[in-house]
């Protein structure tokens, strides 16, 4: 039940990951071998659910990538059910109060943090795994080893972004410069002062809290200066456009 990505940044580690969007076994399998340290199982853009998202997990169970799932909405079934198929950490997106993120965390976690509903699910090995068979025990392992991680991609999150950030059982925050920059009135504009103070003060409110802080990035560039300013992970782009652009390059140099 151990998060690896949670303990590689405890140690001190910058984690690179990625979108996952291709679907497919085979494909995690590959992003294993990579070397990359974390994926995200993309179920608000991404077409899979539940039962796909399972066998994703299960094949990066066979590698050290960590599997992170964002989940399509903010709603108690997803919440419940990608933790219990085994998500090392939800992503959550458009997340505009502080009463949703209050939400999130009593589904999120266990008794006594919140009231997420009992089950002895996969991660559990249905029951049967040692850490299972004292309750105390078992609720506090989970509630430690996955991370719920809300995306500060609207107006009313970046409001809000050091009420929410410091809120018990949210243990980081992932931004969507996208969305953001969209919410700032600023479509992708990166270079944006207003948007740069943003990224600034989301940064700065997760260290102060001493909580995880992931971002996503379109090109390297953008991954550097992320790295360079102190996230403590990055997601770069989606494996499809990865892929595209390996083979475009292929395609040229032999051409
Ligand atoms: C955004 O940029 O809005 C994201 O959600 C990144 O995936
Ligand atoms: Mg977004």
């Amino acid at each position: 039940m151990k998060n690896l990505l949670k303990e590689k940044i405890k140690n001190g580690n910058q984690a690179i990951g990625t979108f996952f969007e291709l679907g497919g076994s085979t494909a995690v399998e590959c992003l294993g071998i990579s070397g990359l340290d974390f994926f995200i199982i993309d179920t608000e853009h991404g077409p899979f659910d539940v039962e796909s998202s399972m066998d994703f997990i299960r094949t990066a169970e066979l590698s050290s990538i960590t599997p992170l799932v964002r989940i399509k909405d903010v709603s108690r079934p997803s919440v419940l059910k990608m933790l219990d198929i085994g998500a090392k950490g939800l992503i959550v997106p458009c997340v505009e109060t502080i009463q949703q993120v209050k939400n999130l965390v009593e589904w999120a976690k266990y008794y006594p943090l919140g009231r997420r509903g009992f089950f002895t699910a996969r991660p559990a090995g249905y029951g049967y795994k040692d850490f299972v068979q004292n309750l105390d025990n078992y609720f506090k392992i989970c509630n430690q080893e996955t991370l719920l991680i809300p995306q500060c991609e609207t107006l009313g999150c970046l409001e809000n972004i050091e009420t929410i950030v410091n809120m018990e059982g949210v243990d980081g925050i992932f931004i969507g410069p996208f969305d953001l920059s969209i919410a700032l009135g600023k479509p992708a504009k990166f270079n944006d002062s207003e948007f740069l103070q943003a990224i600034d003060r989301i940064l700065a409110a997760c260290k102060n809290a001493g909580k995880l802080s992931f971002t996503f990035a379109i090109n390297k560039d953008s991954a550097k200066d992320y790295l360079n300013k102190g996230f403590d992970g990055v997601a770069y782009n989606m494996d499809a456009s990865i892929l595209i652009d390996a083979y475009k390059t292929l395609i040229n140099d032999l051409r």
